[in-house]
């Protein structure tokens, strides 16, 4: 129910959690419809060495992890108050939100609400470009093209590894294998 997930959220925050225990990315989107494109986020972290943190504190061991919750900006307008607010608290460093539709209003809300925590917006339709990136000034947002979540967990992982010398170490092994990568797809297009 709404009030268990709020309960959650407020629960956690109120909880003296070691960093290990946090997620360090959360990726929220406006509706379970949205999953097909977000799951781009999940495949990139995974392929970074994050861990799905299912559950609250059911990967205490793993270096870095992300979470995944469905809050949508006007069906439980609660929740992505509750979800802003304990951000900082619940120990996440980046955020990455996910809406479509005409108003996708779930990025730019919770940029606003989580500020100074970085939100990373994906629209996930080429219909809610404007409505994701359309910030007043002094209301920062990043963004990323319409359906890229793939992207938006690289530049969560890039902000992370301001402070974290292992994932700058993986994101340019990832990049090393992108450039071998492209370089045999153009051997084998000359071929
Ligand atoms: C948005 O409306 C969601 O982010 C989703 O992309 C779109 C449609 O949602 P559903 O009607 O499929 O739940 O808020």
């Amino acid at each position: 129910t709404i009030q268990a997930l709020l309960d959650r959220l407020h629960t956690q925050a109120d909880t003296d959690l070691t960093t290990a225990e946090t997620p360090d990315v959360g990726i929220i989107m406006g509706s379970d419809s949205d999953l097909d494109t977000m799951v781009g986020a999940h495949e990139a972290l995974d392929k970074l060495g994050f861990d799905e943190q299912t559950e609250f504190m059911t990967s205490p061991d793993a270096r870095f992890t992300y979470e995944t919750y469905v809050v949508s900006a006007h069906r439980t307008p609660q929740v992505l108050y509750a979800y802003g607010e304990t951000a900082a608290d619940r120990g996440i460093d980046v955020i990455i939100a996910g809406a479509g539709g005409k108003s996708a209003d779930l990025p730019n809300m919770t940029a606003s609400i989580a500020y100074p925590i970085p939100v990373i917006g994906v629209p996930v339709q080429e219909k809610s470009v404007d409505s994701v990136i359309g910030m007043p000034t002094g209301a920062p947002i990043v963004a990323v093209d319409a359906g890229k979540s793939h992207n938006a967990a690289l530049s969560a992982a890039q902000i992370l590894s301001r402070e974290h010398d292992v994932l700058k170490t993986r994101l340019e092994e990832y990049h090393t294998a992108l450039i071998t990568d492209v370089a045999a797809d153009s051997f084998r297009m000359h071929d």
